[in-house]
């Protein structure tokens, strides 16, 4: 080739290239496609952090990302406990429209529908990759599911790419991972086999072998054994699938550190379910000790490890300048939620549920009022916002990120909010606990009558129910101490009002408002 030549064709070439690459580049500027990690805790207080006002207990890394992100002091979970506030986080829709948003066994059916939008859906359109770790908790299958065959529809098939997961609760069965619908190391040779009725004969079970337990329980949890913690529901077989209690935060630490790293080229979403502080509560022997306070604090001392460790691997990425993280917990704390496993005893002067009242399953403040963290390394100005934010808002927020036109019935978008530019937050939100539920509508909280007993004396937690209404001014009476349902007549009607205006009334919603 003479010279000349040469040097034409490489200037053609190069210019080319230059040429391809602009409009790249301004499309990218044109449609944001950053990263988005929702990292999420299992019953995790509003004051179990010292970014939250926690003093005994010690959270470097959570405080880390709240103190350098925006802290938010009015942020929801959707219900007071689990499978509801996550049905709620990935459809953007209450969780109270969904009669089988219910805590649920480890047998039940897939309670998202495969046709309904949800977070990671929206992101795939946008060419996300999507995956999960941790707990899923919405039902697999459509009943009487196999274990020992693929186990769908579940998260693969209602928008993630990737899930690595186990099925419910750290404390019910199946105790296995799961990933992309296949039980992890199961050997055909041992099947494995789940009922939530009966036992399988010989199997023991901590009602019956109370010898072969290491953590005793307290209320529910005496059916089958495994590790020597006794479980809800009975599992036969499955023994060398069966996970390490103590190895679950490094299991699911790692598999989200190993999402991160093989998906860093591409934008990704990864939902990253904690287990902890959850029971069982059962640190990796390295924590044992580590908080003073059992078991419980020490899982959370785990999980702030665990936080932290992931963090550590987005920035030797060099990730997290382009990726939106979200901290947030399902519900509120509970103490004893079932077994002896010193949470009471050695809980001393830490506070849960900070000032708020109530806790896990109830309606008041506590049960949905929870730590809420959005960071972003170099867009979100750190700060404190008192704006009104649930996690029913994050799929249509998440959606104005990315330039998606998806919405849902009850998210709204609040972008501005959870990127600390605005201070607008939602004005009412309906929350929920044990299909019981309540309104907060600016600085107030109504409570409808519910009858059913004041307090759960197994977790001793107050749940909300009474005979009248509450109503509470939270701006100044945050620990609702001072009932103004009578002294404050009308603002009591506004507030039935709207509450009946988006729950119906009790004559033509009688099964939702059903007193329970
Ligand atoms: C309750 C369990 C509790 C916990 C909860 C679900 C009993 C007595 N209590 O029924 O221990 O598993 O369900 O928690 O069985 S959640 O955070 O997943 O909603
Ligand atoms: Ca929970």
């Amino acid at each position: 080739m003479n010279k000349n030549i040469l040097f034409a064709t490489l200037f053609i070439f190069f210019a080319c290239k230059t040429e391809k690459k602009e409009p790249e580049s301004t499309e990218q500027q044109a449609t944001p496609t950053p990263n988005i990690v929702v990292i999420y805790a299992d019953d995790l207080g509003y004051g179990e952090l010292g970014a939250y006002g926690a003093t005994e207990l010690k959270t470097p890394n959570l405080d880390k990302l709240a103190n350098g992100g925006m802290r938010f002091t009015n942020g929801y979970a959707s219900s007071a406990t689990c499978t509801p506030s996550r049905y709620a986080l990935l459809t953007g829709v209450y969780p109270w429209r969904n009669k089988s948003a219910k805590i649920l066994p480890g047998t039940a059916p897939l309670i998202i529908d495969t046709t309904q939008m949800t977070i990671p859906k929206m992101l795939k359109q946008k060419g996300y990759k999507t995956g999960i770790v941790g707990k899923w908790h919405l039902g697999l299958g459509s009943g009487n599911v196999n274990w020992n065959q693929r186990v769908n529809p579940g998260p693969n098939e209602i928008g993630f790419d990737h899930s690595y997961i186990m099925a419910a609760t750290q404390d019910r069965v199946p105790t296995v991972y799961i990933e992309n619908g296949g039980v992890v190391n199961l050997d055909p040779n041992d099947p494995i086999e789940i009922d939530y009725e009966k036992n399988f004969p010989g199997e023991p079970t901590g009602m019956d072998n109370p010898e072969m337990l290491k953590m005793k329980w307290h209320h529910g949890h005496y059916n089958s054994i495994v590790n020597g913690i006794s479980r809800i529901g009975f599992m036969k077989g499955g023994e060398a699938a069966k996970w390490i209690d103590e190895d679950m935060a490094d299991t699911f630490l790692v598999e989200a550190q190993r999402y991160i790293k093989e998906n860093k080229d591409k934008p990704f979403f990864l939902y990253y379910a904690l287990q902890q502080p959850h029971v069982p509560r059962t640190p990796h022997p390295r924590f044992v000790g580590s908080s003073g306070m059992g078991p419980r604090g020490d899982v959370i001392v785990e999980a702030d490890w665990c936080v932290g460790e992931f963090i550590k691997t987005m920035e030797e990425e060099g990730l997290l300048e382009n990726t939106l993280i979200i901290f947030s917990s399902d519900n509120g704390p509970v103490v004893n939620d079932g077994y002896y496993d010193e949470s009471v005893e050695k809980l001393g002067n830490h506070k849960p549920a900070g000032e708020l009242r109530g806790g896990k399953y109830s309606l008041f403040e506590a049960g949905t009022r929870v730590p809420f963290v959005t960071y972003w390394k170099g867009k979100i100005k750190p700060g404190t916002s008192d704006a009104m934010v649930s996690q029913v808002d994050l799929l249509a927020s998440l959606s104005k990120l990315v330039q998606s036109d998806i919405q849902s019935q009850d998210s709204q978008e609040l972008l501005d909010v959870l990127l600390g530019k605005s201070n607008r937050g939602r004005e009412e939100l309906i929350l929920e606990a044990s299909t019981r539920t309540a309104l907060r509508k600016g600085d107030w909280a109504l409570i409808p009558p519910y009858d059913g007993p004041a307090i759960n004396a197994h977790v001793n937690i107050e749940l909300g129910n009474s005979k009248e209404y509450q109503l509470y001014n939270l701006k100044d009476d945050l620990d609702q101490k001072h009932n103004l349902a009578e002294s404050h007549p009308d603002k009591l009607a506004e507030m039935i009002a709207t509450f009946e205006k988006i729950r119906g009334t009790k004559s033509d919603n009688i099964e939702q408002l059903e007193l329970k």
